[in-house]
């Protein structure tokens, strides 16, 4: 057999293609590639056979001859094979054979996450979920709730007012500002005037407030606050609800201290603290060693609040109570900054998986 040389490689080339058009399976076709390609007594294998015994001058040309021929012969192969899986179903077929697409799956945001939990744990005591309107008067966010024209929190520094003033529904005549609502119980006062004592509601929802931006502040922030009505409520009803509360939702020993404080609405007033989960009331970084954490305020619905409905405050007792969503989410998962909230960033969305 004479030394291959590129007349050589042509020739084989158009052996090999011939060859593989007459193949009439997968299986005739691979026959045809290693009877050139295969690594014993194919083509390619006798021509890199032929480098020992050639003599010295020659031994370099005969090798970049096999690897030509080598190269070309796959590259055929390749096309062969992407023709050969084109062919073998009809155009626009679906391959049921491929795995399938997983979609990429939506979650629960944290804030609806804790926010869901807490209405389930309300839920099975009795009290029903109600929303009402972002856009408020200020009859109902500030009027109804015994903090009068001169109040501070009705300043503009703290409470965002709507551009254009709108007549609320009171028909007083200093109903005229709309604004933000500053806390959901001004959905709890428009349940008052719907509904007749007794009542027992949760109100969830956003609330805004003229903040700056901070670890612990955002200007928009969520709240559920809480009220019952009815005859012989009392401050220890109050506790009891809470203290149940915090046992389902942070830990079955939990404790509930109340602080006393002030707000309007409610006389008397109090601060919520639950006894630390993590330390158990021991003391230990989560608390600042206090065994204690708060997560909101309470206390008894202030008869001005009842005239305001149309309640009789003499026949009428309510606890009230309000806890920040944020704030539990915050706790519960040591989130170390209360804007990562809105931020929408999925690599910190996609660490809440219940
Ligand atoms: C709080 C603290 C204390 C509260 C009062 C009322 C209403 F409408 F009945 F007067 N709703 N919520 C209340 C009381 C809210 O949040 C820190």
């Amino acid at each position: 057999m004479s030394l291959p040389d590129q007349a050589s490689v042509t020739a084989q080339l158009a052996a090999f293609t011939a060859d593989l058009a007459q193949a009439g399976s997968l299986r005739d076709a691979q026959a045809v590639r290693d009877r050139f390609l295969g690594r014993k007594n194919s083509v390619v294998a006798s021509w890199m056979a032929m480098i020992g015994g050639a003599p010295p001058a020659d031994k370099k040309a005969i090798g970049q001859r096999a690897n030509e021929l080598k190269q070309a012969i796959e590259a055929l192969w390749s096309e062969y094979q992407a023709r050969a899986e084109q062919n073998s179903r009809p155009a626009g077929a679906i391959d049921v054979t491929l795995p399938g697409r997983v979609p990429p799956l939506g979650r629960r945001h944290p804030l609806t996450l804790v926010r869901d939990r807490m209405e389930a744990i309300f839920t099975r005591m009795g009290f029903a979920i109600v929303e009402g309107p972002e856009v408020e008067d200020e009859w109902h966010c500030f009027d109804a709730l015994n903090m009068p024209a001169e109040h501070p929190a009705r300043d503009m520094q703290d409470t965002l007012y709507l551009a254009a003033p709108v007549v609320g529904e009171s028909g007083r005549p200093d109903d005229t500002r709309t604004m933000l609502r500053t806390h959901t119980s001004s959905i709890q006062v428009r349940y008052m005037q719907a509904h007749e004592p007794p009542i027992r509601i949760v109100a969830p929802g956003r609330v805004y407030r003229r903040d700056d931006l901070d670890l612990t502040h955002t200007p928009m922030f969520s709240q559920m606050e809480g009220l019952a009505v009815g005859e012989g409520i009392s401050l220890a009803d109050l506790k009891g609800t809470l203290t149940a509360f915090a046992r389902e939702m942070f830990s079955p020993s939990a404790r509930v201290r109340f602080r006393p404080s002030f707000f309007p609405y409610t006389e008397p007033s109090a601060e919520i603290d639950i006894s630390c989960w993590q330390c158990d009331g021991g003391g230990c970084p989560m608390c600042k060693r206090t065994g204690w954490i708060e997560i909101g305020g309470c206390g008894m619905v202030h008869p001005a609040v009842f005239e305001a409905v149309g309640y009789d405050p003499e026949r009428y007792t309510g606890f009230a109570f309000g806890i920040g969503i944020e704030r539990v989410t915050i706790l519960r998962h040591r989130v170390q900054d209360i804007r990562l909230f809105f931020e929408n960033d999925l690599r910190f969305l996609e660490q809440f998986p219940y």
